[in-house]
């Protein structure tokens, strides 16, 4: 489980763009966002740079806070 501090993202269209970004690299992957605490979980065989990259990407400020 990956977990990742997005502190930019506000709204469900944020955590839906978030999600698709990560499932665009892992399509079985699994995005629990919390948008209060602005934290998302990840549950993918991909490697905690690539998911902080791929939300980078889509335009957002992650950074990784626990990593498998
Ligand atoms: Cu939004």
């Amino acid at each position: 489980m990956i977990e990742l501090t997005v502190s930019d993202m506000t709204c469900g269209h944020c955590a839906a763009t978030i999600t698709g970004a990560v499932k665009a690299l892992d399509p079985q992957a699994t995005c629990e966002v919390d948008l209060g605490a602005k934290r998302v979980k990840v549950e993918t065989a991909l490697s905690a740079e690539r998911v902080r990259a791929a939300i980078e990407r889509a335009g957002f400020s992650p950074a990784v806070e626990a990593a498998p």
